[in-house]
């Protein structure tokens, strides 16, 4: 006979005596964000059926042209974290200032979500896996309006953090920092289902995943590093594979499973790299660190790194410990000028 199915919302429930502080506060606000990825992952997958498709003809603050299903997602995300009550601000990808929820009952929420509702939109009109990623902290100020400061906490004090990935099946992976899980929607009864329980990031792998096209660009470790992935070697089961889909939250699950090395280092034209610090990168490195893994920017831990402003750039080497220590290594062999040719 089968083992028992554990539903995410059991597991929440289950794992609610981790935090004896926040009551059912935080299961709520993590039942919120299963809400929300649920009607987010409806419209995902008729994307190719319905006339959602195509540029919004907006531009995010970025300047990078928004397209309608992370307006949608945004939306949505928005309007979930506002509806319980336990988040008093959000800051999301899509909005170059924080929202600070205007009713009584949010004021009083305890704490703040920063989110990229759809991450890797290039790829959606291409039918190629895109992502959700959120991180929630505990907000600084008493009561009453969010303020800047609650969202500028460096991410080791995040409390829990997770991604939705929209692949060939639906997943919620999260962590309360007490391990990472992953939950399988089923989609015909509209229920996540625990599918990958105590997540790891093997010790090492044999892929690094990243924009090769931006070679030439790159640091000089960070070159020197590529090519020692290219090299061959038996014994380290070398050359690895490289593997980039373009979609963080992809690449990063990708590596999570089979074991590998995520870099999106600073290049000539993104000097302090591309990915954004606050609901990119903390996240996944608060995950990558429960995992067993690594996240560093080159020079410090990233959950370390004081966020000065909400939309921060910085560069991110992740995943699997030996292989971002090795990127690590190369990089103060070959120091060089920071995204120098
Ligand atoms: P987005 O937030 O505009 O979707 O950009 C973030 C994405 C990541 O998912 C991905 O790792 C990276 O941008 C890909 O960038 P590039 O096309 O420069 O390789
Ligand atoms: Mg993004």
């Amino acid at each position: 006979m089968k083992n028992k199915v554990t539903t995410l919302s059991e597991f929440i429930v289950e794992r609610q005596g981790d935090f004896p502080f926040a009551k059912g506060e935080l299961s709520r606000l993590l039942s919120s964000i299963r809400l929300a990825a649920k009607i987010v992952n409806r419209e995902v997958n008729k994307a190719g059926l319905v006339d959602i498709l195509g540029e919004e003809g907006t531009q995010n603050i970025q300047g990078e042209s928004q397209q309608k299903l992370d307006v949608f997602a945004n939306e949505h995300f928005i309007k979930a974290m506002e509806n319980q009550g336990e988040v008093c601000g959000i800051a999301s990808e899509e909005n170059e200032n924080f929202i600070a929820y205007e009713s009584e009952l949010a004021q009083n929420g305890k704490y703040v979500v920063m989110i990229d509702p759809l991450d890797g939109s290039a790829n959606i009109d291409v039918n190629v896996s895109i992502g959700t990623i959120f991180s929630i902290y505990r907000r600084v100020s008493k009561s009453g309006r969010a303020t800047l400061e609650d969202f500028l906490q460096p991410g080791t004090k995040q409390i829990a953090a997770g991604y939705i990935i929209y692949g060939s099946s639906t997943m919620l992976v999260y962590t309360t920092c007490n391990g990472v899980n992953g939950f399988t929607l089923d989609p015909s009864i509209g229920v996540f289902c625990l599918s990958h329980p105590n997540m790891k990031f093997p010790s090492t792998g044999t892929i690094y995943s990243t924009n090769q096209g931006n070679f030439v660009h790159y640091p000089e470790g960070i070159k020197q590093y590529i090519r020692y992935c290219q090299e061959e070697d038996l014994a380290t089961k070398r050359p690895y594979s490289c593997r980039y889909i373009g979609s963080l939250v992809a690449d990063f699950h990708r590596n999570m499973i089979k074991g590998g090395v995520f870099l999106y280092p600073q290049t000539f034209k993104n000097k302090k790299g591309k990915l954004r610090l606050l609901y990119e990168c903390n996240p996944l490195a608060l995950i990558a660190e429960q995992a067993g893994g690594k996240a560093t920017n080159g020079e410090k831990r990233i959950l370390e790194i004081t966020p000065q402003g909400l939309h921060q750039r910085t560069p991110l080497m992740v995943g699997s410990v030996e292989m971002v220590e090795k990127a690590e290594e190369f990089l103060r062999r070959f120091p060089g000028e920071k995204g120098e040719r």
